[in-house]
């Protein structure tokens, strides 16, 4: 039976991962952080007693700051293979806490790596790092594919570039196994709440139910590439499972707005919407409502505003990849279009929404907590 090793296992891929390697048979080791609340709402669905004798998924406390931690965990483990999913992720926050960001993204990286090396694993364990399309930052050509140059625009891209590059030179100096996933943008209804397309599709389907009254987002023009995580957890293992090591993009080939994205999941809600003025002063205002999936709303109400506080010191403003290499090789293609992922988004958060609403209604104090 093959060991894996997930960091960053309570997050979105995490999850969809752990789910996918138990399903191929793996015994599944994860790291997650200690927490004042339950953090591990996302693999509660998949989680085993370890009372029970065959039990295959273990999660173990630890946390990329802690080489100690790190060492002993895989000296235990001694895992076939290593996803380290794990990362502050958030671009606007990195920026309020680049430090942070750097010693858990950047050196949590080497902290890996190097218990790797240090244990003599670097002949039979294998290394997926969780590199990011944000380390194109200002496009330098389109589309981005595994040979254009690199150019991050925040302390996350920054971090993340020493991540990819100290896992190319362990990969060289060691002949480690090691590969990097360049991976565009990829969501589903368990993406973290205040990344973009989870907080449209959770904020739409709030305010269609009269429990939100307007959604604040920032960049409305900013382009992204955007797939499904489910699709994208199998080419993290499929990367893993080749005779030789190499780097991929990761990406749907698609681009949309988000101002694209927010009409779509509108749509979903039986909601059009009309956009009046510009820049900071543009908004978002019903203009028709079809059947009846929003009841808290009505026709001339607007719905979205541009909030400058979200708008980043220095911004991404367009991204695509050109996934060839990975279909190529690896005969990878994403499986969710766009619209069926914002669908499944929406579907979601409005089961949620109208969950929390009935509560509501029965004199239960629901609190929602906005970005
Ligand atoms: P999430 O933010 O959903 O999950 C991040 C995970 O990392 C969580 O389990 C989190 O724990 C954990 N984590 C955070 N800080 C630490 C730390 N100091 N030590 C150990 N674990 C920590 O991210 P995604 O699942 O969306 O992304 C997975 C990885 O892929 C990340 O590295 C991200 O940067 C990268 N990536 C993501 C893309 C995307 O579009 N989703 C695209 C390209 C790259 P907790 O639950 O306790 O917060
Ligand atoms: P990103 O994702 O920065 O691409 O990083 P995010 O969803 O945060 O932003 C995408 C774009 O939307 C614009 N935007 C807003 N973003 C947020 N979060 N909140 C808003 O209100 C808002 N309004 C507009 C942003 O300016 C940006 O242009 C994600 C993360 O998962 C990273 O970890 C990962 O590496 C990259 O994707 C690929």
């Amino acid at each position: 039976m093959k060991k894996a090793l997930i960091t960053g296992v309570t997050g979105q891929d995490g999850s969809y991962l752990a789910e996918l390697l138990l399903a191929k048979g793996y015994e599944v080791h994860g790291i997650k952080r200690r927490a004042s609340l339950f953090n591990t709402e996302r693999i509660d669905h998949i989680y085993q007693d370890p009372h029970v004798e065959d039990s295959r998924f273990h999660l173990h406390y630890g946390d990329l700051s802690d080489t100690s931690n790190l060492n002993r965990i895989l000296c235990e483990v001694r895992p076939d293979e290593v996803y380290n999913l794990g990362a502050m992720s958030h671009v606007a926050v990195s920026f309020e806490s680049p430090e942070y960001t750097a010693d858990v993204d950047g050196l949590g990286t080497l902290r890996l790596l190097e218990a790797i090396r240090f244990l003599g694993l670097e002949k039979t364990t294998r290394f997926y790092q969780a590199s990011t399309s944000e380390l194109y930052g200002l496009v330098q050509e389109t589309p981005q594919r595994e040979t254009t140059p690199f150019y991050p625009r925040s302390p996350y891209a920054v971090a993340k570039l020493y991540a990819y590059w100290i896992t190319v030179n362990y990969r060289e100096a060691y002949g480690l196994y090691a590969c990097n996933g360049i991976l565009f943008n990829h969501e589903s209804p368990r993406r973290g709440e205040t990344f973009v397309t989870r907080k449209i599709t959770r904020g739409l389907a709030n305010i269609s139910q009269g429990l939100e009254q307007q959604l604040f987002l920032g960049n409305l023009d900013a382009l992204r590439d955007w797939g499904h995580a489910r699709d994208y957890v199998e080419m993290q293992w499929l990367m893993l499972q080749q005779d030789t090591p190499e780097d991929y993009v990761i990406a749907t080939g698609r681009q949309y707005s988000v101002r694209h994205f927010v009409e779509t999941a509108a749509r979903e809600l039986g909601i059009e919407i009309a956009w009046q003025g510009e820049g900071v002063h543009e908004r978002g205002v019903i203009a028709a409502i079809h059947g009846d999936k929003a009841p808290g709303v009505v026709v001339g109400q607007p719905i979205v505003a541009v909030d400058p506080q979200y708008f980043r010191p220095t911004e991404v403003d367009t991204l695509l990849g050109d996934p060839g290499k990975a279909r190529r090789r690896l005969g990878w293609e994403p499986r969710t279009s766009f619209e069926a992922m914002v669908q499944e988004m929406v579907a979601h958060d409005l089961e949620t929404a109208r969950r929390h609403k009935l509560l509501a209604s029965h004199g239960y104090n629901v609190a929602i907590s906005l970005e």
